[in-house]
């Protein structure tokens, strides 16, 4: 009888315990990732060293989580810390799951995807030879456009005679509505401003601006394909010129776009349209 009263005696003590110094455990975890995340300043005294260090190589969520928050990875992927101790972009898991039917793409290759996400994990999956991946023809796959896919009409000549005009309207009242939202960098406020005061700077402003904002990777002074996403991707549902007025831009068809093309394709004249890019680009906006 005494001996069963015992082991319940002994077994209660221990659970004691460990909860004891799980809860030590965890207090300190959070004191220690506070500090290494610059959160908090703690006198050294105040922290057993030794503790610290424990918590550190212990707790590897916490590691992991410090040495990924520097890293960007690109879409469909993620960044997980190797073997090495080295944070690496690998192919997501599992993209979130998403309701929304606003999320929803068309690729290139006219297929509907719930989600961009889920369509950069197949290229990321193909790309990198993996067993996820359904056909090789994803290694090359991006987003055409946002929205289901749907039949484009064709543009007509007389909708692309007019496209220019409600091209430049609209890179004007984007310009316009950044600037109310405080969006724009000082640098580009100031060419809003002036397009504000001075009618005739109206278009070109906005398109130097436009051209400005979209050369942003790499920023070379010239617009290729990929850098036209932010504007191809929203518009092409809605605006079916978009796509031959683009092409129809690169008219010595090198495959990018310069300031002289765009400007053109926008029916400025060659005077309007001058470099003003601003080269201190750390404030950008979009
Ligand atoms: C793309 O898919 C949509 C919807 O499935 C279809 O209506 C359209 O004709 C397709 N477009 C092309 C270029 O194949
Ligand atoms: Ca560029
Ligand atoms: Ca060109």
């Amino acid at each position: 009888m005494q001996f069963k009263w015992l082991i319940v005696l002994a077994v209660a003590a221990c659970l004691l315990l460990t909860v004891e110094a799980h809860e030590k455990k965890r207090k300190l975890t959070k004191k220690v990732k506070k500090i290494v995340d610059g959160k908090e300043e703690q006198p050294v005294e105040q922290l057993d060293i030794q503790d610290a260090i424990d918590v550190l190589l212990d707790d590897e969520v916490a590691l992991k989580d410090n040495l990924c928050a520097k890293k960007h990875c690109g879409a469909g992927k993620e960044c997980r810390v190797n073997e090495n101790g080295v944070a690496e972009c690998v192919c997501m898991d599992h993209c979130p799951e998403e309701k929304d039917p606003r999320r929803m793409i068309c690729s290139n290759q006219n297929e509907t995807w719930n989600s961009d996400c889920e369509l950069y994990r197949m290229r990321c999956l193909c790309k990198s030879g993996s067993a996820g991946c359904v056909d090789p023809k994803y290694d090359h796959a991006h987003v055409e456009y946002f929205g289901t896919c749907r039949e484009v009409p064709q543009c007509t000549p007389d909708e692309m005679a007019d496209f220019p005009r409600r091209m430049r309207d609209w890179l004007f009242n984007v310009m316009r509505d950044l600037a109310d939202r405080h969006d724009l960098s000082p640098h580009f406020l100031k060419l809003e401003r002036e397009a504000e005061k001075d009618n005739s700077r109206r278009w070109a402003n906005a398109a130097i601006w436009k051209f400005c904002d979209l050369d942003g990777h790499p920023h070379d002074r010239k617009v290729s394909r990929h850098e036209l996403f932010p504007i191809r991707a929203p518009l092409l549902a809605l605006e079916h010129c978009i796509q031959p007025f683009l092409d129809g831009c690169d008219a010595d068809n090198d495959h990018f776009i310069t300031l002289q093309e765009w400007g053109k394709c926008l029916e400025l004249t060659e005077e309007e349209i001058e470099d003003k890019c601003d080269d201190v680009r750390d404030e950008n906006s979009l």
